[in-house]
Formats: structure tokens, C-alpha cells, sequence
């Protein structure tokens, strides 16, 4: 019972641990089995191997076996070097004991994530406003996805890019890490730090490329060359 105990209370310090993480992280990768060049699997391998630490499964065209099979290789990845999150499948991310999930607007409700995943684990939440960011910090959002930064056309239905500027309305609005997202690429992304958010994705700018671990590893030296300025 001492060593459940113990192991309980480690993987509790480890999980406050990952979710202070979340304030240091620089660049996070979503995979995007459609648009990735070597398949999802390589690209979280490379990126993480780049120093990623953070990754989003994001998989909406497989079965939910397939997508558990490929969530317990994440999980692998990942163990002890960088933070796995589900998107949208709650059931997915409890049947690999991921770190947590990343849930949209219309997805279940984070009230019921928490209630099912419990305190200890990650839950993030995609807004695109100051609104919608204040009431996903007053539900226990860990962290906002703010999106579309730029216009994307990887997620059909993201709208129109909202622009770098808004960044910081929504980080002087809430206490809790603020990702942004959307339309992302090398060009761009000095803006969207420079701005304030804590940390970026980019999917297309990077999983499309032939070089994975090349277009993570510039990614995070512009966000810290940016980062260390300010
Ligand atoms: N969510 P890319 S935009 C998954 O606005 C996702 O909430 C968005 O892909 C949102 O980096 C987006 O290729 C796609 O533009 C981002």
C-alpha cells in the first residue's frame, strides 16, 4: 500500500510539474495524419527528438482501435520527454493514460472532461476570444488554444485568421497559458509571440515538410531568440 502510495503521490508531483511545463513551452505539435509527409508516428518521433514538449494527437479519420494502438506509440514517444495530449477523444486519452486531452467549443463540455479525467490530468480548450478565453479559465481550462491566428486551410471550418494583435488582449485577460494557433509558419510567427502568447502550433508549416525534426529544431530557436528579447 506504501509503494501505491508513493507512486501515487510521485505521479502527482509529476503532473503539477507537467502542467507548470505548460508556461515554458515554445513550440507544440498537432499531427495531422492527412497532411503528414513520413506518417504521424515520425513526425511526433522527430519533433520530439528536436526538443518538443508538447504533442497533440489530432486524428480524425481512424478507428478507434487504430487510434488507440497509435495513442499507446505516442505515449511511448513521449514518456519522460514531453507531454501527450488527445485531441477531442476523451475515451482515447483515458484508455492510454495520456497526460490529458484538448477539447473544441463543441466537443463535450470541460466540466465533464474534468468530471471524467479527474483533477490530474491536462485539459486545454480551443477559444477565439477574450470571452470565450475568460469562461475556459473560470471551467478549469489548464491552458487556451487562441485560433485562427492566420488564415488556415488545414481545419475547414477555422474562419478568418483573427490577427497576431489579438494575442494579447486575451494573455492581459487570463492567468493560464495561452497557445496560439492557425495559418502558423517561420515567417509569421515572430509576430505571434512578440505579441505574448506562451507558445505556438504549427501544423501544416511543419508535418508537410520533409524534415521534421529540421522545422521543429528552427522553430523553437526563433520562439527563444524572440522570447529571451523580451
Ligand atoms: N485549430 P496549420 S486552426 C487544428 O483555429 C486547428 O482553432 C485551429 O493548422 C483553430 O498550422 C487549426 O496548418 C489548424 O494552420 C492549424
Amino acid at each position: 500500500d506504501q509503494e501505491v502510495f508513493n507512486r501515487k503521490a510521485s505521479d502527482q508531483k509529476d503532473l503539477s510539474r507537467k502542467k507548470s511545463l505548460l508556461k515554458e513551452i515554445d513550440f507544440y505539435l498537432v499531427t495531422d495524419s492527412g497532411l503528414s509527409r513520413k506518417g504521424t508516428l515520425s513526425d511526433v518521433k522527430e519533433s520530439v527528438e528536436a526538443g518538443c514538449k508538447i504533442i497533440q494527437y489530432r486524428e480524425k479519420n481512424k478507428s478507434t482501435k487504430e487510434m488507440i494502438d497509435e495513442a499507446a506509440e505516442i505515449k511511448k514517444i513521449c514518456s519522460g520527454r514531453a507531454i501527450f495530449l488527445v485531441n477531442d477523444r476523451v475515451d482515447v486519452a483515458l484508455a492510454v493514460d495520456a497526460d490529458g486531452v484538448h477539447i473544441g467549443q463543441d466537443d463535450m463540455p470541460i466540466e465533464t472532461a474534468r468530471k471524467i479525467l479527474g483533477a490530474d490530468k491536462i485539459i486545454g480548450l480551443t477559444v477565439h476570444n477574450v470571452d470565450e478565453a475568460v469562461e475556459a479559465e473560470k471551467s478549469g481550462a489548464d491552458y487556451v488554444g487562441l485560433g485562427s491566428i492566420f488564415d488556415t486551410s488545414t481545419k475547414k471550418d477555422a474562419g478568418q485568421g483573427i490577427g497576431p494583435a489579438r494575442i494579447r488582449e486575451v494573455m492581459n485577460a487570463i492567468k493560464v497559458p495561452v497557445v496560439a494557433i492557425g495559418g502558423i509558419n517561420k515567417e509569421n510567427c515572430r509576430s505571434v509571440i512578440e505579441n505574448g502568447a506562451d507558445s505556438l502550433v504549427a501544423i501544416s508549416a511543419v508535418v508537410c515538410s520533409d524534415d521534421v525534426k529540421k522545422e521543429t529544431r528552427e522553430f523553437i530557436d526563433i520562439i527563444r531568440e524572440i522570447k529571451n528579447k523580451s
